[in-house]
């Protein structure tokens, strides 16, 4: 058979043969800043507790948060999203999320005394607090209060901003709570917090052992009737535009690997920053194959947060975060 000539214009392989090439058509590597990691913080002030399905990570008490985040910081950790998991006092207003005692509000005041310059966020829901296990308030009729859930979230995140929240994040889908939440601030005088919406979240199977580290798995029922359908590619992107309207300054996708496609959407669609989350499931999935010896955890959690990156996102909020911060290093 004769040779095969192949045209210039088909030869690829000369613009990456080199790392240096192969460096070039990457794109600009992920800044430190756009690492977000999420934190449990919980009532006994002392407690390190380990959580299973989520190798590497811990709820910790106030009083070890320094332990927690000392060695991500000096390695250029700029910013936590903080979860509050409380051992008990659940009721159906979850009081607790931001009664006198806190875990959010305490570990919000310690933070600020030990990393001044940490970029402080708050997740915003209910669940963790709810006796149900629920995101969202009941009304009489035992069904979803939806308006009286986003005045519950104002409250809370205006109980947040003025304990010393940076940000607020709401992760409870329901509707209309950016505009409530907005509203909130604005009347305490802390309409300066800025707002990140979880606006794509998907009714997850991912989320499994976040639910148990948080111990917020629903009592009755699933989440299906407020977060997003898995294959809902029209409602993300409703929603999206619906809390762009409502003044969220980011907006974000969750889970985050399987749902490049909508990251994508995001990124071409609205002209705020496109924060995604490496969901706890996702992790766990990385971690879990590592250590069967699938393949090398760092390539494949470096490979990971690229995917998103390649996907449009500016911000990677990730359990892995400390991990990439020590490997840069
Ligand atoms: O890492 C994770 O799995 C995140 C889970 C996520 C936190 N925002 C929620 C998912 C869920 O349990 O439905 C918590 C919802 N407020």
């Amino acid at each position: 058979m004769t040779r095969i000539h192949v045209p210039d214009a088909h030869r690829l392989h000369p613009g990456y043969a080199h790392p240096v090439l192969r460096r070039w058509q990457s794109g600009p590597d992920v800044d430190p800043s756009q690492l977000v990691y999420p934190i449990f913080v919980v009532d006994d002030s002392d407690a390190r507790q380990e959580i299973n399905g989520m190798p590497g990570q811990y709820r910790w008490g106030v009083n070890r948060l320094e332990e927690a985040l000392s060695s991500a910081v000096a390695d250029g950790l700029r910013s936590v999203l903080l979860f509050g998991v409380p051992s008990g006092d659940k009721d159906a207003a979850a009081s607790h999320a931001d009664g006198p005692d806190s875990p959010v509000i305490s570990a919000l005041r310690r933070l600020r005394e030990l990393f001044p310059d940490l970029y402080l966020i708050t997740d915003i829901c209910l669940c963790a607090y709810t006796d149900h296990g629920h995101c969202c308030l009941f009304g009489e009729h035992g069904r979803m209060d939806n308006e009286a859930t986003i005045q519950r979230l104002a409250g809370i995140a205006v109980s947040y901003a003025g304990a010393g929240a940076n940000m607020v994040a709401p992760s409870d889908m329901m509707d209309g709570r950016i505009r409530s939440i907005k509203q909130g601030l604005r009347e305490a005088a802390l309409g300066d917090t800025p707002v990140m919406s979880y606006s794509a979240k998907f009714a997850s199977c991912f989320y499994g052992p976040f639910r148990e580290a948080a111990h917020s798995i629903p009592t009755f029922g699933d989440r299906h009737a407020y977060q997003l359908p898995v294959a809902a590619r029209g409602l993300a992107l409703r929603a999206i535009d619906r809390d762009i309207a409502e003044g969220a300054d980011f907006v974000m996708v969750k889970p985050a690997g399987p749902y490049l496609d909508i990251i994508r959407e995001a990124r071409n669609r609205v002209h705020v920053p496109v924060a995604c989350y490496q969901v706890s499931g996702e992790c766990a999935m990385i971690h879990h194959a590592a250590a069967a010896g699938s393949f090398e955890l760092r390539a494949a959690v470096h490979e990971s947060i690229d995917a998103f990156r390649r996907a449009g996102a500016d911000v990677f909020i990730t359990y892995f975060a400390p991990d990439l911060l020590r490997w840069k290093r």
